[in-house]
């Protein structure tokens, strides 16, 4: 096992098996509530999350909401972000009433948007067609995939509660990951018994922990893996590290 950072992710090899990230269960969140929502129209049109100027994710032209007027994007994949980078929210009221926006991470994922840094920011009141834009800097050594809330609110100014009941707006919420970008391929190739091979995995943050399966054969050193970590920053612009992973079938 190496660890190179805090034990939020597990990343499992298995002999001729697959490459798997583990997340933890998100849930558990107070929703942000309203009294009338999105009955007039106040709403979050569209949502994008960005690293500089390229779009890590988006959800476009959804309308509003039903009551509760909040929605968990749960199925959404999450946006690979890039700690110490500049990212953005950006977002579009529809056409019926302008907003004002605030938006959050739950960094420490307790379970709440209350923590220091949590808060992003906070916009103007922006009319449509306008995007909104929020720009923050994510913290490096969180790791993991988190919670991220955006929540219209009309006529008041922010920032804004994350939960509290306001009369008229729209919260959305999203996942977003802040652990490690594997860039090798899914899953890995199967080994020849007795053969060997290197697999790069570059991690830009959080852990990365390495077993080996033993299928079927329970004899120490039946599996086994050797790695080596390199130089951070090699070959690459932001902060990752490079793992390199030799795997030895026997
Ligand atoms: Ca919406
Ligand atoms: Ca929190």
């Amino acid at each position: 096992m190496l660890k190179l950072n805090a034990a939020l992710f597990a990343l499992v090899l298995a002999c001729g098996g697959s490459l798997m990230a583990q997340t933890p269960p998100m849930g558990g969140y107070q929703d942000a509530a309203y009294s009338t929502g999105t009955a007039y129209g106040d709403q979050i049109e569209s949502f994008v999350l960005k690293v500089g100027t390229t779009t890590l994710m988006s959800n476009l032209n959804t309308g509003g909401a039903a009551y509760p007027y909040n929605t968990f994007y749960s199925a959404i994949t999450p946006g690979n972000m890039v700690p110490g980078s500049s990212h953005s929210v950006e977002v579009q009221p529809g056409s019926a009433y302008s907003q004002y926006f605030t938006a959050w991470i739950d960094y420490n994922n307790d379970g709440d948007f209350l923590d220091a840094g949590e808060q992003l920011g906070t916009t103007a009141n922006i009319t449509h067609p306008t995007y909104g834009v929020i720009t923050f800097v994510p913290p490096s050594g969180v790791g993991g995939v988190r919670r991220l809330r955006v929540r219209a609110v009309w006529n008041t100014a922010g920032p804004h509660d994350p939960v509290v009941s306001y009369s008229y707006g729209e919260a959305e919420d999203y996942l977003v990951n802040l652990g490690f970008a594997i860039s090798t391929s899914s899953p890995l190739p199967t080994a020849a018994q007795g053969s060997a091979y290197n697999q790069n995995i570059q991690a830009t943050n959080g852990t990365l922990q390495l077993g080996a399966a033993r299928d079927g054969n329970a004899a120490p050193g039946h599996h086994g893996f050797t790695v080596r970590q390199q130089p951070a920053s090699v070959g690459h612009a932001h902060d990752g590290r490079h793992v390199q992973l030799q795997r030895h079938c026997q």
